[in-house]
């Protein structure tokens, strides 16, 4: 039995600096309950979370339908691993591929698995289906990706705390600037061009959103070239940008759609591939998985997650309440020279500080926020995401703009 008692938040980070890896920088605030877009902290102060676990919350924290999918499954069968069947996989599989429009879905765990998926269906169709000559599959890729922390995710990192000291890097990967599709028309000039993986917004990189049309036209040129289109919608899918998946704004889906975070509402570790059979049946049995990959506690909740979207419409929330987010903190910006911008779609956003990329400045305003019962924490040095749940009220979202305008108002 753990006899280990928490009764102080300093207790709690003193025992992560003393037996954790200090791979973390977090904010100093230790919760112990969530429930909707609430969490509170050891002490019981209450807090709007503004992060929702880089949008993997988008349901709420806890949400009851998915809790009750997870006991139900978890009292009955939680994993048989795929060396057996189970009544529980083929149907969510039905349930996903109907609701994104795919003919097949390759079930994972974390995001970064989907990417590692991704690039492998990537290549096996290059080689089978394009034939592209053995090993020599390109794909591309955009500055400022992030799609995890695995060796062949770092590889086509250009963010140097991502990616240094972890080489020697995966070859076969090719880099040119987002929104760019110049580059990317110059790019898909090599034949053995395999695919082209983005993030239809730049999560980490700061929520930053390519023109209007960019993602369409790259759509465009890489059917043109024979060339597989990967969205990776783990941040931006499941409602957060305001539809089902980011890629929906400009009316196309990608050839290789990856799900993770929100897929599951922040209960379990579900990622997911969605494709068509021409590229999904490159892999041949035995060829790839894992240990958990479609277990069926992944599914049921999963299942429940899904539901939850459509149930209580979260991508019309994330629209609507996104618009009020923005238009607010754009009249932030206009009367307050600290915030230089705010972008963002859906309730996906994220304001530049005027300050240099390395100051303390939006560390030191995240931490007003948290004192005034705001969680929310600094991507790239001078941007702050902003990512609630999706299930927010608008009166909700009101009183965290008044919070967030007060703090930076009053930040001297
Ligand atoms: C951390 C960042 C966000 C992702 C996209 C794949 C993955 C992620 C677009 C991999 C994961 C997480 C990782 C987490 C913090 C968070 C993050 F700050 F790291 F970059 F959201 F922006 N594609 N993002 O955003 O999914 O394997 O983590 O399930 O590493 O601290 P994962």
């Amino acid at each position: 039995m753990n006899t280990t008692d928490i009764n102080t938040s300093q207790e709690a980070i003193d025992l992560e600096l003393a037996y954790g890896a200090h791979n973390y920088h977090p904010l100093p605030v230790v919760l112990s309950k969530g429930e909707g877009v609430y969490l509170w902290d050891v002490e019981g102060k209450k807090y709007y979370d503004f992060l929702a676990a880089y949008s993997a919350v988008n349901q709420g924290h806890c949400h009851p339908k998915i809790l009750k999918a997870l006991y139900e499954q978890g009292q009955t069968l939680t994993l048989t691993s795929r060396a057996f069947h189970n009544d529980v996989l083929g149907k969510y599989e039905k349930y996903i591929c109907e609701y994104f429009g795919y003919d097949k879905v390759l079930p994972m765990n974390t995001g970064v698995e989907g990417g590692e998926t991704a690039v492998k269906l990537c290549r096996k169709w290059a080689y089978t289906v394009k034939g592209v000559p053995k090993n020599q599959a390109k794909i591309i890729f955009v500055e400022g990706n992030f799609w995890g922390r695995t060796l062949a995710a770092i590889s086509s990192s250009t963010d140097p705390s991502s990616y240094e000291g972890f080489g020697p890097y995966m070859p076969g990967y090719e880099l040119i600037p987002y929104n760019d599709l110049a580059a990317l028309e110059k790019a898909l000039e090599d034949p053995n061009v395999a695919g082209f993986m983005v993030e239809p917004i730049q999560g980490e990189a700061g929520v930053v959103v390519p023109d209007d049309g960019y993602l369409k036209k790259a759509y465009d040129m890489c059917r043109e070239k024979n060339v597989l289109f990967i969205a990776d919608e783990v941040q931006t899918g499941i409602a957060r940008t305001g539809k089902m998946i980011c890629c929906e704004h400009e009316g196309f889906k990608p050839d290789i759609l990856i799900l993770g975070k929100a897929l599951s509402g922040g209960v379990y570790p579900v990622s997911a591939v969605l494709a068509s059979d021409e590229i999904m049946l490159s892999i041949k049995p035995g060829e790839h998985g894992s240990t958990y990959g479609g277990n069926p506690l992944a599914c049921a909740v999963a299942m429940a997650a899904l539901e939850v979207v459509k149930e209580e419409n979260l991508s019309e929330n994330a629209e609507r309440l996104g618009k009020i987010f923005r238009e607010r903190m754009q009249k932030l910006a206009e009367k307050c020279d600290l915030v230089t911008l705010v972008r963002g779609k859906g309730l996906l956003n994220a304001i530049v500080i005027n300050d240099s990329e390395d100051s303390s400045t939006a560390w030191d305003i995240c931490l007003k926020l948290r004192d005034n019962g705001l969680l929310a924490k600094p991507t790239h040095g001078n941007i702050i995401r902003f990512a609630p749940p999706l299930v927010m009220t608008e009166e909700q979202l009101n009183a965290c703009c008044d919070i967030i305008e007060q703090t930076i108002l009053d930040f001297k």
